[in-house]
């Protein structure tokens, strides 16, 4: 009798401990699912030209769809970047999906004395 009475108590207090480790694993997996969600939405990135630059020397995305939004502050620009379709010309957006690495953006339309100096580099994690 005292025997049968110790096996409940075990097998209660495993289905609690077994239990407990249920929850914390269903609350791991929705943390886990929030991640990979954010990484998964589209990242934009916005450039502004002047005569003759861009607003930053890098720029940064997330891997995946890429949108590159472009202003001309000042002039008439256009971006091209290495290795991608991307090509705006004058103001606009283009989306690319880029795998991670570094891509050279430079300006794609003859737009005076700077325009060889007009590039920067995207970052893509
Ligand atoms: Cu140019």
């Amino acid at each position: 009798m005292k025997n049968k009475w110790i096996a409940f108590m075990f097998l209660a207090l495993a289905l609690v401990l077994a239990a407990c480790g249920g929850n914390n694993d269903d609350v791991t997996e929705i943390e886990n699912n929030s991640d990979s969600g954010e990484n998964a939405s589209a990242s934009e990135v916005n450039v502004t030209a002047t005569n003759w630059d861009f607003d930053q020397e890098t720029y940064t995305a997330s891997a995946g769809d890429v949108t590159i939004n472009l202003t001309n502050e000042d002039g008439h620009h256009g971006i091209m970047i290495d290795g991608t379709d991307v090509e705006i010309d004058g103001e606009g957006s283009a989306t690319a999906t880029l795998e991670a690495g570094e891509y050279r953006i430079y300006c794609s339309i003859p737009c005076g004395e700077g325009h060889d100096e007009m590039e920067a580099t995207l970052v893509v994690e």
